[in-house]
Order: C-alpha cells, then structure tokens, then sequence
C-alpha cells in the first residue's frame, strides 16, 4: 500500500452536504463547523477548503474589522488542531449582487461588490496563512448570448485579476474552470481558457489553475490530459478529484465511482508529473449521495481517498518497460488489454 504521508488530503466543509438538490429537500441533518472539522480529524484528512463565508459566516453582514478578527480565531483553532487552510475562495454566486455575474455584471456596483469581497477573501487567506485564492467562475457566463458580450468579459476578468494580484504581492490565483451549471455557457470553460486568461494579466506567473474531474467531463474533456496539459505550464496548483456519469448536472460522485480507468490515468499523471512535492494538497470535492443515510455519512471522502492510493499503487507497480514495449511495436491492442487486467488484478 502506497504511503499516505506522500500525498496530502483536503476536502471543504460543503463536501459533508446535506442532500439538498433543485427537487428536494435535505435527507440529512445540518451539522456544525466545529462537527465538520473534528470528522476532518477523525479520517486523517490534513487541510480544509474555506469559501471567505465557510470561515466568517454571514460575511456580508460584518464589518472587515469583524471579519478580519473572526479570521484570526479560526487559525487559532486551526493551528490546536493541527490543520491546515489549503485556499479559501470568494462565494460569489448566492449574494443577491451576483444576480448576473459577478466580475462580469452588467452593474457596476455588483462588478465593485465582487471585487470588494475578493480582496477580503485574500486577507482571510492570508490569516489562515494560504497564498492560494481559488476562483470557481460560477455566474461568469450567460443564459443567453446576447445579454452580455464576451470580450468585454474576458476583459473585465483580467481587470478584476489585476486587482487582486495588486492587492497582496504573494497572492496566487487559481482558476477552477466549468462549462457550465449554473450558467448555459461559462466564459472560462476549459484549462486553456484559464491559462490564456493568465497571459492578459500583469503576473501571469502568479496565475494558474485547479483541475475538477467532473469540470473536465462536462465539457467533453479528458481529465488526464487536462491534467498533463496545466502541468506542462507548472500551473496546476490544486486539484478537485470527483467523477461524473456524462453529460448531466454535476455529479460530484466519490473519485473512481464512474470510470475506474480514466481515475486510473488521472493518478498516473499526478505520480509523472511528481503533483504534490511542491505542496500541493489532493482534494475531493465530492458529495455524498442524496440517499445516504447520517450514519455512513462520510464514507464518500473516506472511499476517494483509499480508490486515490489503491491506484497510486496501481501507477507504481505498471509494468512501464512492457508498455514501451508494445508502444514500440504500435501494439495497441495488447496495451489496453494489459491496463485492463493489471486494473483487474489477479
Ligand atoms: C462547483 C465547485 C465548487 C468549487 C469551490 O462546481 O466545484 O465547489 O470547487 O468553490
Ligand atoms: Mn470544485
């Protein structure tokens, strides 16, 4: 069994979720942080996601002088526990101002309020000592084409960038791309937009992306390959390992769940690529199923982690000298087979 230590594990307090969906109501109980945090502990996980209002509840409502102490509460409680922040990221797709988008609004004040809020939530960052600032872009895109125009988009998306990487000089930021859902059509659909996006701003050094299985298969992507290609540019700086049955609503299904082979080729990458050894965090954002009863409540992020190191083993004892073997000889039909039943096992 490969060793736990050399991968580190996060997941987000949104990821011990209730069972709410657009048909229906919770099948569980809310929990509190405090409960949420102790589970963390409990199955040996080593960081926390935050959105800012994850750390600072009903952040809206507070002073920054209120959210600012509230921020440095919590990193006291982090640090007794020995946990760490792995991001935090600015929710900005329920406050009323994110109606149409946040950086790309057609209201000025709402473009300013998601502004406002993004560099608070650099400040909590900082507190909780994470550089990290994830961006999941969920409102920037339309319902319809004309109702917004694209290049003034991707322009005002650098414009908001630039604010915040002028904002702190150590802030990284960390693009987490999705097709769509909740919008039809999002701006920033894929890796290449994100990092294309990065090339606009003032630091593109300081922009980079984060990966979500299920992201990557919504728009028809092979995750993989997502993978390879952000880390060909060494922007890959997290990662949000889930699966997804195709093209439907976002799935957020236990990693492996859905295509053991495509998980498989997804661990691979990581092991090639050497993801983690710059600190970087292993992240499951994934959620239970509706049906899931209080009692096996965790097990969605207990399975990802224990599929995650069965097929970091699986990576490791690949026979590679066979593999280039039939690749040499453009065996690849013999290849498949063989991932088939080294996936099989004995
Ligand atoms: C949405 C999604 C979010 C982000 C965090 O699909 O994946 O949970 O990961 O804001
Ligand atoms: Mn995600």
């Amino acid at each position: 069994m490969a060793k736990a230590h050399s991968y580190k594990f996060c997941f987000g307090p949104w990821n011990i979720s209730e069972g709410s969906d657009p048909y229906g109501p919770t099948t569980r109980p809310a929990q509190t942080f405090d409960w949420k945090l102790a589970q963390l502990k409990k199955l040996g996980f080593d960081a926390m996601m935050f959105h800012d209002d994850d750390a600072v509840p009903d952040i809206d409502s507070k002073s920054t002088a209120q959210i600012l102490k509230q921020a440095k509460e919590l990193k006291k409680r982090l640090d007794g526990e020995g946990i760490a922040a792995e991001m935090t990221a600015p929710r900005l797709w329920f406050a009323p101002q994110t109606v149409d988008g946040a950086y790309t609004s057609n209201d000025p004040k709402h473009r300013q309020y998601a502004i406002d809020r993004s560099l608070r939530c650099i400040d909590i960052g900082n507190i909780l000592g994470t550089d990290l600032l994830v961006l999941w872009l969920a409102r920037e895109g339309t319902y319809l084409r004309e109702a917004k125009n694209a290049k003034r988009s991707t322009e005002l998306l650098v414009q908001a960038f630039d604010k915040m990487l002028a904002h702190d000089k150590k802030v990284r930021l960390s693009i987490e791309p999705k097709p769509n859902e909740p919008m039809d059509h999002a701006y920033i659909p894929t890796i290449g937009h994100a990092l294309a996006v990065a090339q606009l701003t003032h630091d593109p050094k300081r922009v980079g992306a984060l990966i979500e299985s299920a992201h990557c298969i919504l728009a028809g992507l092979d995750p993989a390959d997502e993978i390879d290609f952000c880390m060909t540019f060494g922007k890959l700086w997290s990662l949000h390992l889930n699966d997804q049955n195709g093209l439907k609503y976002d799935q957020d299904k236990p990693f492996g769940s859905t295509n053991l082979r495509s998980a498989f080729n997804q661990v691979r990458v990581l092991e090639r690529n050497k993801y983690g050894s710059r600190g970087e965090y292993v992240c499951f954002d994934v959620h239970p199923f509706r049906t899931t009863k209080v009692e096996h409540w965790l097990a969605h992020l207990d399975n990802s982690r224990r599929t995650f190191l069965k097929l970091v083993e699986k990576s490791r004892s690949f026979d590679e000298a066979k593999s280039k073997q039939l690749i040499a000889d453009r065996d690849y039909q013999a290849l498949d087979q063989m991932v088939i039943e080294h996936l099989l096992g004995k």
